[in-house]
């Protein structure tokens, strides 16, 4: 059994989340992940209050284990899924994609643990100054929006900074991996792209194909001349995206505009010329569908046998 800080934090069984997507993680996919032993987070994406407070009923009906909700910060709807979860608090928020600083004394006075998800030592310093339970190392091999770091050298640079426990995010996708955020002092792991192919999760079965098929060097990452980066799987979009990026003579403007409801046709419509299929670099690892249950209970198998019994093993060389 690996008891962390995490597991003590939030009396789960698993130190392990799984990581929000929008579009993709609803209620059922959350409950899944709750009911396996880790804590499943429902994807707030861009979605309005409305959508939230459906899927949080949604995973209440399907457990009574501990679930999160997370909130990328640039969502317009920030405010009002703010006020939500004070009003209909959860057991975790998680945080992403700007500065969770000025909601967090509210979360946490209605009793929710909230775990901003960080790219940088300077972020990680200042979430916990600010309050946080805990945070989310994510290193650029993860799908969706990415930092500049990479998981192996931002993991133990967070730990280092900080005194409240790190997850480690990005480029997890089996025991192994567990294994090695361990070594790298994590106290948890946070994986999204593994749970799109659950059978749980109810996106489009196109997606799910396209994960269960990508091999090492599927993800490209768009969006860098806007500062923003995105990783996803490589097709007829996002090639053609990378390519108008490259070429100086499209506009800033003209590259914003592109990739807007992007997700939502991959994820809902299955689009595969149009869609953007947002995924990490481990895709190529993932080739079965299973339930979460599966998924979690294979995970820790995997990752305790070789915690217990790999150092044994490279001592005997
Ligand atoms: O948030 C993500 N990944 C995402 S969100 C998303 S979909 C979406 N939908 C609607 C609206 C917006 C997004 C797809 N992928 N990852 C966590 C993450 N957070 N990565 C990097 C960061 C981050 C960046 C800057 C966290 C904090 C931060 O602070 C900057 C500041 O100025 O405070």
């Amino acid at each position: 059994m690996i008891k962390t800080k995490l597991t003590d934090l939030l009396g789960i069984e698993y130190p392990l989340f799984q990581g929000a997507m929008a579009w993709i993680s609803d209620g059922e996919l959350a409950a899944a992940v709750s009911n396996a032993g880790g804590i499943g987070i429902i994807g707030g994406g861009s979605a309005p209050a409305s959508w939230i407070a459906d899927q949080i009923r949604r995973a209440r009906e399907l457990t009574d284990k501990p679930f999160g909700v997370n909130i990328p910060l640039i969502s317009p709807y920030v405010d009002e899924v703010a006020d939500l979860l004070v009003a209909d608090p959860v057991a975790v928020i998680t945080t992403g994609a700007g500065n969770a600083g000025k909601y967090i004394a509210r979360w946490d006075a209605v009793g929710t643990k909230v775990i901003p998800v960080i790219p940088s030592v300077a972020l990680a310093r200042r979430a916990e100054k600010e309050g946080a339970a805990a945070v989310i190392a994510e290193g650029g091999e993860s799908g969706g929006h990415i930092g500049e770091l990479n998981t192996m050298a931002l993991v133990p640079q967070v730990v280092d900074a900080v005194s409240i426990p790190v997850l480690a995010a990005g480029g997890i996708g089996d025991g192994r991996g567990v294994a090695a955020a361990f070594m790298l002092g994590a106290e948890g792991v946070q994986m999204g792209t593994r749970f799109v192919v659950a059978t749980e999760c109810n996106v489009h079965p196109n997606y799910k194909r396209k994960i269960l098929e990508a091999k090492d060097r599927e993800t490209i990452t768009t969006g860098k001349r806007l500062g923003h980066p995105v990783r996803c799987l490589k097709n007829p979009f996002s090639r053609s995206l990378a390519a108008k990026e490259a070429d100086e003579n499209v506009s800033l403007e003209e590259l914003e505009g592109i990739g807007v409801g992007a997700l939502r046709l991959a994820a809902v419509e299955g689009d595969l010329e149009n869609g953007c299929f947002m995924s990490g670099e481990i895709a190529g690892l993932v080739t079965r569908e299973q339930s979460a249950v599966e998924i979690v209970t294979e995970l820790f198998t995997e990752a305790e046998a070789l915690l217990t019994g790999r150092a044994q093993e490279l001592v005997c060389l």
